[in-house]
């Protein structure tokens, strides 16, 4: 996971989209992760992006780690300072996963969100999302989405059928859809509409799910996910309410 801190190669740097948020682009041909580099460097302003086409030492959460051979993935984080209640602050991982599911779409994929913020077809992951915050008013989203090849029981975008651009039109497209994404989370309505759409596209509801918490296993039927981004269990009649956690969706008879 971790490795000898050693000093990062210089960025190969260019302007974000018009219209965004999104300063300055740092690409990197390898690095040991777009996440860590932004927190960092997280003392910027808000908007630096920054993409690898390899990562040597990708992060998943808790610990695990994020596989891609060079060149065959998505690899992105960026560095977000927004105005929000620290409670809302997951909602940043969030408009990053619907954004990533607008930029499928965009070349052919329609994947679903699995609680909280894995993009997937079917069983089969085609992204993951990671949130790191190196300061209370900063947040470093990272996300992983597979291009053209992904890990035994997972997916890709090409294996999908889609048809991906160049990887540097693929990072503007998905910038330019999360632009409105993160702008919808000021308003009370902006955020609640994001929750509807998100409800829309979240395949974890409806589904027995098995949901693994410190110290406990907790299997139930996922009922709803509320505006805060929590997700309602019905366990044997009793509601349970889950803010963190690894979801597996069991199969339903
Ligand atoms: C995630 O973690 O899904 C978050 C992944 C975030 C990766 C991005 S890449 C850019 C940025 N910089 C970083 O260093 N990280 C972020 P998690 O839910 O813990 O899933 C990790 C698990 O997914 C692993 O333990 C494997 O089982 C599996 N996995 C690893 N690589 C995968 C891949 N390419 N596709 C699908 N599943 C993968």
């Amino acid at each position: 996971m971790s490795e000898t801190p050693r000093a990062d190669p210089s960025p190969r740097r260019r302007p974000g989209p018009p219209g965004t948020r999104f300063r300055e682009v740092h690409g990197f041909e390898e690095l040991d992760s777009t996440n860590r580099y932004l927190l960092d460097v997280a003392r910027g302003a808000e908007g630096l992006v920054a993409v690898a086409d390899h990562q040597r030492a990708g992060r998943g959460r808790w610990g695990r780690t994020w596989e891609a051979p060079p060149g065959t993935g998505l690899l992105l984080s960026v560095l977000l300072r927004p105005r929000l209640d620290p409670a809302d602050l997951h909602l940043l991982a969030v408009a990053v996963a619907m954004a990533a599911l607008s930029t499928c779409v965009e070349v052919g994929v329609e994947p679903r969100l699995k609680w909280p913020n894995d993009l997937v077809v079917g069983d089969r992951k085609l992204a993951g999302i990671l949130a790191e915050s190196p300061d209370p008013s900063a947040l470093v989203v990272g996300l992983g989405l597979n291009v053209s090849w992904s890990p035994p029981g997972a997916t890709s975008l090409v294996a999908e059928g889609g048809h991906p651009p160049p990887p540097g039109d693929l990072v503007d497209g998905f910038l330019l859809a999360l632009e409105p994404r993160l702008a919808a989370l000021g308003s009370p309505e902006g955020r609640h509409e994001t929750m509807t759409r998100y409800r829309a596209l979240c395949a974890t509801l409806g589904r027995t799910v098995s949901v693994e918490l410190p110290g406990e296993n907790v299997v139930g039927r996922a009922v709803d996910v509320d505006d805060s981004g929590r997700l309602l269990l019905d366990v044997d009649g009793a509601s349970r309410t889950v803010t963190a956690g690894d979801v597996v969706h069991l199969r339903d008879h």
